[in-house]
């Protein structure tokens, strides 16, 4: 297991990397290059400028997060060849920089969603990403983009890009002849033309679930239960062809047990990273928000979870996903500095009481 963390770069964090580094046990980062639409190539010069500022660091970029797949791969259109295109010369720019593995998705139009990020956890007062599916039953997708960006802090959030999202309208109605089984057919062209690529140059695709764990809005979803990503991993039968199990964005889902997941496809070496972090469900399977990481903070648990990262895919790179704000830290959504921390210092406790027990045997 490697322990990472997410970083958005100089110009757009308000975490530094020495502060990242300072963080015990942190191998380096799921990097991230916040400045790139879907559909764009990420050139070498950019790939380099950041991988040597995170190498300065003393930390490693093995992983790198969000290059994003364009609407017109997930809608099947003619123009798809040279995204797909654009996405292989990506995946060898990467791999030249030392990258393994890819964390991507394939959620039509809208990534992750909350409807307030920064909910304020009346027990102590800290706040966190919160979700209330009959809150968004009340509003449209253009005044959920709009409500995101009025709240995030003047930070830019991963996968809420404003110049994709500006034509959201449009995208929506393309697709409404596209049910899930022709984005699944839509999906499995775009990893035909990408596993090979990977394949030569020793990089693994994760899959990100879809977050929360069930479709919206009426867009077709695959990516949000065991059987789901039992179609995805079978699209192309490729180590390279893996997943990135996010606890939160799968646990969102009251019927998903998260360590019996991790050992179905961790067992089937699909596994090359996780996103790891709690919630807790508030009454109505519909309604969560983002706790600490603590198992008894949250409806998650966690010590099961690690216990069987450590057991199927024990060479897995691992992020605290998002942390609560506190300690009136300001900062991204989801992004800061010391509740991450946390996460990452009680996972990597975890991990070294079950790696000290196994070893006792
Ligand atoms: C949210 C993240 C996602 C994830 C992407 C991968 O906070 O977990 O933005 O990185 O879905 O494409």
């Amino acid at each position: 297991m490697k322990m990472t963390f997410r970083w958005y770069g100089s110009n757009s964090d308000s975490v530094s990397l020495k502060q990242i580094k300072q963080i015990p046990g942190m191998s380096g980062l799921m990097g991230f290059l916040d400045y790139k639409a879907a559909g764009e190539v990420w050139t070498e010069e950019e790939i380099k400028a950041y991988i040597d500022e995170v190498h300065a660091a003393g930390l490693e970029c093995e992983v790198i997060e969000s290059v994003n797949v364009h609407e017109d791969i997930k809608l099947g259109l003619p123009t798809r060849d040279q995204y797909i295109e654009n996405y292989r010369i990506t995946i060898r720019n990467l791999a030249k920089y030392g990258v393994k593995v890819i964390v991507y998705n394939f959620m039509p139009v809208l990534d992750w969603l909350r409807t307030d990020l920064a909910r304020v956890i009346p027990e102590d007062g800290s706040n966190s990403l919160y979700y209330d599916e009959a809150e968004l039953g009340q509003m449209t997708p253009m005044d959920i983009v709009r409500r995101t960006a009025e709240s995030s802090n003047g930070f830019s959030l991963p996968d809420w890009e404003p110049e994709r999202l500006a034509d959201l309208e449009r995208v929506m109605k393309l697709y409404k002849d596209i049910d899930e089984e022709k984005l699944l057919e839509n999906y499995k062209y775009f990893l035909e033309g990408i596993i090979p690529t990977c394949e030569e140059v020793g990089i693994k695709m994760a899959c990100h679930p879809d977050d929360p764990g069930w479709p919206i809005f009426g867009l077709p979803r695959l990516a949000h239960d065991q059987a789901g990503f039992d179609k995805i991993v079978e699209l192309v039968d490729s180590p390279a062809n893996g997943l990135c199990l996010c606890t939160g964005s799968l646990g969102s889902n009251v019927a998903n047990d998260l360590p019996a997941i991790i050992r179905h496809f961790g067992e089937m070496g699909r596994v090359p990273c996780l996103h790891v972090r709690n919630i807790k469900h508030l009454g109505s399977d519909r309604r969560f928000r983002e706790s600490s990481h603590l198992s008894s903070d949250g409806d998650l648990d966690l010590y099961e979870i690690m216990k069987a990262c450590y057991e199927t895919c024990p060479d897995a790179y691992i992020r605290p996903d998002h942390g609560r704000m506190i300690w009136d830290e300001v900062g991204r959504p989801g992004y800061g500095l010391y509740d991450r921390a946390l996460g990452a210092t009680y996972l990597n406790g975890l991990w070294e009481a079950i790696d000290k027990n196994a070893k006792r045997g």
